[in-house]
């Protein structure tokens, strides 16, 4: 196998720089690069990086560590090049391991070729992804859990369970003057059933893993000097975006990460929505309302002491209730009865931004709200990604129909058949079936490095 290199930490100015390769050259390469005879696996030396075309140049003083082969994360030697984190020294040494016959890494290629050699399995993969990029306390969580191979543990059960009863299956028909035994097939229904319900809960975890993975999308809107920003700095407990009563300020999105555990929000202040004919305020709107459409909790701010206007009615209507919380503000300033009236229909909350009591009942108000959204989301056990879903659903179908076939035929081809389609499924979620289609797929979104 040919010899990776890439660097794994962002470039930009830090302490520390990671380059690493992967490879057979490993080895060699340390040797060569650092000058000397031999190098102890998993042992931390201090060298100097001295360039191939220049060898009397030290471009830095890095320590690096050398990995034998299945003793590594790739399963292939390794070898990890700790620079300063100088750009300019990260990229003179990654061109020096080209120049000595690597190969730049693809993303992702580090943890396709762990997979590729049996380290980890694909869900394993897919958690370091999670690890990487994951936004709230609970996803990194269960990532770190899906890594020790929880997820797959439970395909590797379900696969056992079905295996046994397909041999079962094809020991029976193959010796058909045999009496089928009533306890197994009770035994087998039961089983069904229970891997039924396990699955039923896993397609349904499926819904959390974005809110997970990424943050509930939250878009704060409504009519400009509604209060909006003055939301946005109060959840934050910061000024964080500029409030003023001139309407029209805040024209770009502001976004902000806001943690209100377990859920993990991304907050997006926007420009106020109403007719203009101003080009720029303009584009901030029609970029509002692509968020709206994106979101998936919306916080739509209304200025309750005002009347109530035919904007207000057509922003009414892209507000879908069941995703809608209303913060009827300024109540200081005595809500009219028409804005109440009108939004009835939505969950809301009557606040005075300005007096500064309200974070606590707009934290109340929001978490409550997410709670019945998204019903236990704390309770969560599993990242049921797109991929693992469609196969879930797969699955579930095929031991549907198994169970129907069990009920009206017995043991028959048919049954196993459909016994032999759940099992393949679950094996495409651990990766056990070769298909190198759904791998280019799931490794390009890794990053160069990982
Ligand atoms: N009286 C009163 N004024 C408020 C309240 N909340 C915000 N404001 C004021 O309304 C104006 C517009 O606020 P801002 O947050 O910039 O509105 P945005 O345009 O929706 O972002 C500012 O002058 C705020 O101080 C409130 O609860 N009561
Ligand atoms: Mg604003």
């Amino acid at each position: 196998m040919d010899t990776i290199v890439a660097l794994s930490t962002p470039l930009g100015v830090s302490g520390i720089g990671l380059i690493r390769l992967s490879g057979s050259d490993c080895h060699r390469l340390a040797c060569d690069i650092f000058g000397k005879e031999s190098i102890k696996p998993r042992y931390s030396y201090l060298g100097q990086y001295r360039l191939l075309d220049q060898p009397n140049f030290i471009v830095d003083a890095p320590l690096f560590v050398y990995f034998e082969e299945n003793a590594s994360y790739t399963g292939e030697p390794m070898l990890e090049i700790s620079c300063h984190g100088n750009p300019l020294i990260l990229q003179q040494v990654i061109r020096d391991c080209i120049k000595r016959g690597c190969r730049q890494a693809e993303p992702g290629e580090f943890t396709r070729r762990a997979f590729l050699n049996g380290k980890i399995d694909l869900c394993q993969a897919e958690s370091i992804e999670d690890l990487i990029h994951s936004q709230s306390l609970q996803a990194l969580n269960i990532a770190q859990k899906q890594l020790e191979g929880s997820l797959s543990h439970k395909m590797e059960a379900f696969v056992d369970v079905l295996t046994d009863q397909v041999a079962f299956i094809e020991a029976y028909l193959d010796f058909p003057e045999e009496d089928l035994p009533e306890e197994n097939r009770q035994h087998f229904e039961n089983n069904l059933d229970d891997i039924l319900n396990q699955l039923e809960g896993l397609i349904n975890a499926h819904k959390f893993y974005t809110p997970l993975h990424n943050g509930i999308q939250t878009v704060i809107v409504g009519a400009p000097n509604a209060g909006k920003s003055t939301l946005l700095n109060t959840l934050l407990g910061q000024e964080r975006a500029i409030v003023s009563d001139i309407p029209g300020t805040t024209r770009d999105f502001i976004t902000e990460w806001y943690h209100l555990e377990p859920y993990t929000l991304k907050l997006i202040d926007t420009a106020g929505l109403h007719d203009t004919k101003e080009k720029i305020e303009k584009l901030g709107i029609e970029k509002t309302f692509e968020q709206v459409k994106k979101a998936d909790f919306i916080l739509w701010v209304l200025d309750g002491s005002q009347p109530w206007d035919d904007t207000l009615n057509r922003l009414k209507s892209l507000f879908p209730s069941e995703k809608t919380l209303v913060i009827l503000n300024k109540s200081d300033l005595g809500l009219q009865a028409k804005p109440r009236y009108e939004i009835k229909d939505y969950v809301n909350c009557e606040v005075s931004l300005k007096t500064g009591e309200s974070p606590s009942i707009i934290e109340s108000a929001i978490y409550q709200f997410l709670s019945k959204y998204y019903n236990d989301f704390s309770q969560v056990e599993f990242m049921v990604h797109e991929r693992h879903a469609e196969a879930l659903k797969q699955a579930q179908e095929a031991l549907i129909k198994a169970k129907n076939l069990l009920k009206g035929f017995g043991y028959d081809d048919c049954l196993a058949s459909e016994l032999k389609n759940a099992i393949y499924a679950f094996e495409t979620i651990v990766g056990r079936v070769d298909y190198e289609r759904v791998l280019d797929k799931i490794f390009s979104k890794f990053c160069i490095g990982k």
